[in-house]
């Protein structure tokens, strides 16, 4: 008999001994992501298409999706108890749950609609989310509070909203895929203990940034695109979809290495993706389904975090490219 997410998760909880909170949050976000994929997949049959006219705490102009998946992200968990505060891509500072409803004592950091350029024109977007335990004894948390390195993340998945829907997540026990029936309105275990390959011969880069990188890039992409003829073993192949849940949802299927290294192109900026709810939760799923995660110089997991919105860059997929292209950092 084919197994839902919520009797994955409940059978788990039973393993880890744990109070039901943890599956109550889940059962929360899992309702929040089928609300998103119905949104998206409506798209401008209900209007939600387009421009929000506002920009968010990182100067980006906001989509009207962004806003509304944002607000359901929120709304759909910040009443079970199961939460002492949440933080988004798309809000300046932390929301504390509010004094009207109990406060529990997990953390939640999400990027409502990651990919959102890709929205119009009808490309795959996705929901990451991360799960943090609130400190001991804190039951105001601060911003400080959700500083914690990526290797103490409860949790990390993310809903990808492509042709069919999926929800892929890792409690820290291998990775688990999932695909959305919409007939009964459950997501099943399709996609159990997903392996990324250590081998792989594609490879994902904006290019069109290719002026701006470090030495060690630059190297490891030009001997990419020259294959057999640069002195690799073998011709290699690329993708870009400009949507990070599309490219780790390849590479956790069919292994691949993705990058948005470090670049000169604004000298504000340590990489464009956002440490705390894109590349910590990305990071954690790639580790756990045998993959490698890196800044070039650091184990992304291991990063203490400064602020809120962070960004990192960020080199992951399949162990032996991801291991060549740090030790080409090391050399450097
Ligand atoms: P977003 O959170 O504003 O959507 O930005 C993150 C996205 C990633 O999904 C993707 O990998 C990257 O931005 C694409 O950037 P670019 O448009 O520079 O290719
Ligand atoms: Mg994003």
């Amino acid at each position: 008999m084919s197994k839902s997410l919520i009797q994955f998760i409940i059978e788990e909880q039973r393993h880890m001994g744990a109070s039901g909170d943890f599956t109550g949050l889940l059962s929360d976000i899992i309702s929040a992501c089928k609300q998103i994929a119905h949104a998206v997949n409506k798209g401008d049959l209900i209007g939600v298409l387009g421009s929000a006219g506002s920009e968010n705490v990182q100067g980006e102009t906001q989509k009207k999706l962004d806003v509304i998946t944002n607000d359901i992200f929120m709304q759909s968990t910040e009443w079970g108890g199961h939460l002492a505060a949440m933080a988004s891509e798309e809000m300046d500072e932390i929301y504390p749950i509010p004094a009207k409803y109990p406060r529990g004592k997990y953390l939640l950091t999400f990027d409502p609609l990651d990919g959102s350029s890709n929205i119009d024109v009808n490309i795959s977007v996705g929901t990451i989310f991360s799960i943090l335990r609130c400190p001991d004894g804190v039951s105001n948390p601060t911003e400080k509070d959700f500083l914690q390195p990526g290797a103490k993340q409860v949790c990390a998945g993310y809903a990808l909203y492509g042709p069919s829907t999926m929800l892929v997540l890792t409690t820290g026990h291998g990775v688990d895929g999932f695909t959305l029936d919409r007939d009964i309105g459950e997501f099943i275990l399709t996609h159990p203990q997903m392996k990324i390959p250590a081998d792989t011969s594609e490879f994902a880069i904006n290019m069109s940034n290719r002026r701006y990188w470090e030495a060690p890039v630059q190297r490891y992409v030009e001997e990419c695109t020259k294959g057999k003829e640069g002195g690799r073993e073998k011709n290699f192949n690329m993708r870009w979809v400009a949507s990070m849940v599309a490219e780790v949802h390849r590479i956790l299927t069919r292994g691949g290495i993705f990058m948005y290294p470090f670049d000169t192109k604004d000298p504000a900026k340590a990489g464009k993706l956002r440490l705390l709810y894109e590349a910590n939760p990305m990071s954690l799923i790639v580790e756990q389904a045998g993959g490698a995660s890196s800044t070039g110089r650091q184990r992304i997991l291991d990063i203490q975090p400064d602020e809120l919105h962070q960004r990192v860059p960020v080199i992951l997929g399949s162990k032996n490219e991801v291991d060549r292209v740090v030790g080409y950092h090391q050399g450097a």
